[in-house]
């Protein structure tokens, strides 16, 4: 199924945003757009920090995207400007190769990972002109996916301006790949939903092969994302890398104690699927070889008979080869993780079953799945935050069914579950204990606190 053409019709006439951004689009370049592409940001309700493992997610398309307004012309030169003078504009030749500086994640280098990967693909030896104008209202750092709406926004312009076509699925996997040039070793979960999302229904995301399986939500429950307010950018940290390191180090360490070939193995997913078992299993294989304390670099290398050159080249990413204040990583919590992990890719499939088999008692089974998610992340992943927990905490106390953080964590959204009944007098309670007693959340809460129901996937848009 290619996605570009057919294009999809827009009138800008009812549509104040798109209107707004042909304005600025014709204010700033002095001519009409060709076209618009829109790629969605994503909330995950269940499913976290297991896409890299290689284990299947469960998330929905949010309305909130990424929106670009592009004219294709003979500049021989990509300009990219934002709608938020947060982001300043830059200009680039469309013969110079595409670099990107991974110390420094500036917003437009997101947006140059998609036409890396557009241009790779294809081997475009020379891109055609582009001018753009970006507006996106995704919260960015608050693990909804701003940074790869952006990527795959990107990724489908530079796809319809270079007169190419591909499939859903091949440009969630080249957009998943690409967004790595940033530096974050992420899955594929954000760029798989933002193109495979359909409206009305959440999606089961499989990898290896990608595939996105319908997931019908309950009747009788809604849910509602709040942002804790506090922004973490993952490219500009070392906390998400260190993660995937600790899973890598863990596969290898029980597939070593598995007498299993380590060549390739990478993933602790892969490690499940070669031993031919249950997650369950996996569980008793953790505890039974890993030690809850946490592993020195030494510990390891010896289990694993490798030196210390080996152990920095083959296993650390370039960012974990310091943490945040150039100190090494030297301490990795690998049965910590690895429990999180396999404990996750379950709670994943029974929330699945339980949306398909529809018991009497569903919400009840799902809020206790997000919120032994939710403790799981917390306590054996660390990558909450005392914010996430007081907000999470709060959303319980207010009457959702569950509630956990969503995304990336140390900072940014959770979802809940809430009965449709009950949603009002949530969202009252919420803003109350969590928003208006700090003047900085209160004038944040219009965009941090609200519904949202499963959207579309990525687009492209004709005036109409
Ligand atoms: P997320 O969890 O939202 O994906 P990241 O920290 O990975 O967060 O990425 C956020 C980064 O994406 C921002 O710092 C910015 O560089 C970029 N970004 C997000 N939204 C926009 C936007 N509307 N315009 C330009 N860049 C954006
Ligand atoms: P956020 O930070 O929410 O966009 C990140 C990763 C996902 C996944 C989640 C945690 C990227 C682009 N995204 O999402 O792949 O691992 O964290 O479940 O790296």
């Amino acid at each position: 199924m290619a996605i570009n053409p057919p294009k999809l019709k827009i009138p800008l006439v009812d549509n104040e945003r798109l209107q707004n951004l042909k304005n600025e689009f014709e204010r700033h370049y002095g001519e009409s757009p060709n076209f618009y592409a829109c790629a969605p940001g994503r909330v995950n309700l269940i499913g976290e920090h297991i896409d890299y493992c290689g284990f299947s997610v469960l998330p929905m398309a949010i309305e909130q995207n990424i929106f670009a307004a592009v004219s294709v012309n003979n500049s021989g030169t990509i300009q990219l400007a934002n709608m938020n003078p947060r982001y300043n504009n830059i200009t680039l030749s469309c013969s110079e190769e595409i670099v990107i500086d991974r110390t420094n994640p500036k917003w437009y280098y997101y947006f140059l990972c998609g036409v890396k990967g557009i241009q790779e693909t294809f081997g475009i030896t020379r891109l055609s002109g582009m001018s753009c104008v970006i507006d996106g209202n995704v919260p960015p750092s608050s693990g909804l996916s701003s940074s790869s709406a952006l990527v795959c926004c990107a990724g489908l312009v530079t796809t319809e301006a270079n007169q190419k076509s591909l499939s859903r699925v091949a440009l969630a996997e080249i957009c998943a790949k690409c967004e790595q040039y940033i530096g974050t070793e992420g899955g594929g979960m954000d760029q798989s939903i933002s193109f495979l999302a359909e409206k009305g229904t959440a999606k089961l995301i499989e990898f290896e092969p990608l595939r996105a399986i319908d997931v019908q939500l309950p009747a009788g429950a809604v849910f509602v994302i709040s942002n804790c307010c506090l922004e973490m950018n993952k490219a500009a940290s070392s906390h998400y890398n260190v993660r995937v390191v600790e899973c890598r180090i863990a596969t290898k360490m029980l597939g070593q104690a598995k007498g299993l070939n380590q060549k390739g193995l990478l993933k602790l997913a892969q490690l499940q699927k070669e031993m031919n078992t249950s997650s369950e299993e996996m569980l008793l294989l953790v505890d039974e070889v890993l030690h809850p304390e946490p592993y020195s670099r030494e510990e390891i290398c010896k289990a694993l008979g490798i030196t210390s050159q080996q152990f920095s080249t083959e296993l650390l990413s370039a960012n974990t080869q310091h943490d945040v204040g150039s100190v090494a990583v030297t301490h990795f919590k690998l049965h910590q993780r690895a429990k999180h992990v396999y404990g996750e890719a379950s709670r994943v499939l029974r929330f699945k079953n339980v949306c398909d088999c529809k018991p009497a008692e569903s919400i009840q089974l799902l809020g206790d799945l997000m919120n032994q998610s939710h403790a799981s992340c917390r306590d054996l992943y660390e990558c909450s935050c005392p914010e996430l927990d007081q907000l999470v905490d709060i959303c319980l106390k207010s009457g959702a069914v569950g509630s956990r953080l969503t995304g990336a964590g140390w900072g940014g959204c959770a979802v809940s579950m809430v009965p449709s009944d009950k949603v009002q007098s949530f969202l009252q309670a919420v803003r109350e204990a969590y928003y208006l007693p700090d003047p900085r959340r209160a004038a944040m809460e219009k965009q941090s606190l609200f519904v949202t129901k499963p959207g579309g996937g990525a687009a492209i848009y004709v005036e109409g």
